[in-house]
């Protein structure tokens, strides 16, 4: 992947996509395949995994990736924001249908799949459990993932349960164990 820097990306024109860099971050590799599949340009700036990435945080607000920057535009960061931006801007076939209910299905699997308190969040926070336990508190402590992503080894079986009946129980997600956590 070719990257750029901020300043380059803030003095282009079109679309500046911030992606993990050196490592194959799922919603990173979504958005990715997501403005491609639409033909939209971008500029890919790296986001440094596990890093504080000041500059980034400056210039977004936002320390983690991906982050879709367009010119005139506040940054957007979650997958229905992306999916809505890829279909305005680009072209080719729409990802979402177009009757309603079935836009309305799609959109509801994108939030279940990618969005707060997902499959892929509570995937997230079992693979945080298992490096955790490999780190020493001081290791865990430096980094800002821990935080970030509201790791805590009280939820781990909430998050697995979660993780789960998103795909075997889909009707089953009003209760979710997710739902009656705290929100992080
Ligand atoms: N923006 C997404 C989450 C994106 C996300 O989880 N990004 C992770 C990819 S696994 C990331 O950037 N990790 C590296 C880091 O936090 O430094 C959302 O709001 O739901």
């Amino acid at each position: 992947m070719d990257y750029v820097s901020i300043e380059a990306a803030q003095a282009g024109t079109g679309l500046a996509l911030v992606v993990n860099a050196g490592v194959p971050g799922p919603w990173s590799e979504s958005a990715k395949a997501l403005f491609r599949h639409h033909q939209v340009p971008f500029l890919a700036v790296p986001q440094i995994p596990a890093a504080a990435n000041d500059a980034l945080v400056a210039w977004t607000g936002h320390r983690n990736a991906p982050i879709a920057v367009y010119p005139g535009e506040a940054p957007m960061t979650r997958a229905l924001e992306l999916l809505q931006l890829a279909e305005r801007l680009g072209s080719g076939p729409s990802l979402l249908p177009e009757a309603r209910s079935a836009r309305i299905q799609v959109t509801g699997w994108v939030q279940e799949i990618a969005g707060e308190a997902g499959f892929g969040w509570c995937a997230r926070h079992l693979i945080f459990d298992t490096w955790a336990r490999q780190m020493n508190p001081e290791t865990r402590a430096a980094n800002p993932m821990f935080s970030a992503y509201g790791y805590d080894e009280s939820r781990q079986e909430s998050m697995l349960e979660s993780a789960q009946i998103v795909f075997t129980r889909p009707g089953g997600c009003a209760d979710r164990a997710v739902n009656r956590l705290p929100r992080w």
